[in-house]
């Protein structure tokens, strides 16, 4: 079989300032280093490195509210990933951003709805990330991007220093979430969700009705009137612990190997893939190089399942069984 010809632009996205521990800006590196490059055009993908986007540190980034961690760092990261991300789907490609913490989904899913006005996304992640500025405890922006690219939410959303560039961009039933666990996802969060009709997957919801079926469902809700390019925005916490341990906020009781697969194998299925997001793999967290190497390859496979790997094998049709002769 032809091998189908996707020209994929990469963009390193090391940010760590959406959260609080050390080592997530070296994920790109990590991912780079497990082999991602040759994977994908192992599968036949045409790939333009753009290479490790540069964040400028902002002097003075004072807490917001006295609790909210580097706006202004993040802001600016978001909207100079925002521009390359717009660049890169304008230029024909789509689009891999490697993290790097979640926050930055702020401004690869903004740049690509410039690009792309009517996508939808799939949110994969161990955490619903959609807190308010004025609803997280942490004072993490890594647990609030959903909420900054919401129209619904707007009313609920101070202006914060650093995002007056931003333009919410998404409606709430643009947007699928599958999360973990209920126990770990914020209570505000829940009621976020609940109150304005998203639709959304917990570990539970999966276990009942079966990864195939809460992925038709997703493909239903964001597909039924028409087709649509999707950005997936996946948090490797999403995945167990045992899986992918070198990470910043792991939860037990996470995705298997083969949920994560299949999710992905459905996504490149719908031909209508544009961007992914591939986020907090954080190498200074691993015990040991081995869980390092672990989550780092698990990162590889998330991308390259986006782009055709696939577990059923692949057939060469030219092939002749040798006779004996
Ligand atoms: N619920 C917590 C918060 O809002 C932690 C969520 C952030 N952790 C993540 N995001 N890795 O996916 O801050
Ligand atoms: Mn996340
Ligand atoms: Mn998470
Ligand atoms: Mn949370």
């Amino acid at each position: 079989l032809p091998k189908p010809a996707h020209s994929v632009a990469l963009i390193g996205a090391p940010f760590a300032r959406g959260q609080r521990r050390r080592g997530v800006d070296r994920g790109p590196a990590a991912i780079r280093n497990a082999g991602l490059t040759k994977r994908l055009a192992g599968l036949g993908c045409q790939v333009y490195d753009f290479g490790d986007l540069s964040f400028t540190q902002v002097p003075n980034d004072e807490l917001y509210n006295n609790l909210v961690k580097y706006p202004r760092s993040v802001g600016l990261a978001s909207q100079v990933l925002a521009d390359s991300v717009s660049g890169a789907v304008a230029a024909g490609h789509r689009c891999v951003t490697i993290g790097g913490d979640h926050s930055l989904a702020v401004g690869s899913i903004s740049g690509h709805t410039r690009q792309c006005p009517h996508l939808c996304v799939i949110w994969v992640d161990a955490h619903a990330d959609i807190n308010t500025p004025l609803t997280t405890q942490s004072g993490n922006l890594h647990g609030q991007p959903v909420s900054f690219l919401l129209r619904e939410l707007q009313d609920k959303m101070p202006m914060l220093p650093g995002f007056s560039w931003l333009k919410p961009c998404l409606s709430t039933s643009d947007i699928v979430v599958k999360f973990d666990s209920c126990m770990f996802t914020s209570e505000t969060a829940i009621y976020i969700l609940k109150n304005y009709g998203i639709q959304y997957y917990s570990m539970r919801d999966i276990d009942r009705l079966g990864i195939q079926k809460v992925m038709e469902r997703t493909f239903e809700q964001l597909m039924s009137r028409r087709q649509r390019p999707i950005h997936l925005s996946f948090d490797i916490d999403a995945f167990d612990p045992s899986l992918a341990p070198a990470t910043g906020t792991p939860v037990l009781g996470g995705l298997t190997y083969r949920e994560g697969m299949y999710i992905t194998e459905e996504i490149y299925n719908t031909g209508l893939l544009s961007a992914v997001d591939l986020v907090e793999v954080n190498p200074l967290l691993g015990a040991s190089q081995e869980e390092v190497n672990a989550t780092a390859s698990l990162a590889v496979d998330v991308i390259a399942t986006c782009f055709g790997q696939t577990r059923e094998g692949t057939h060469a049709v030219l092939y002749e069984l040798p006779t004996p002769s």
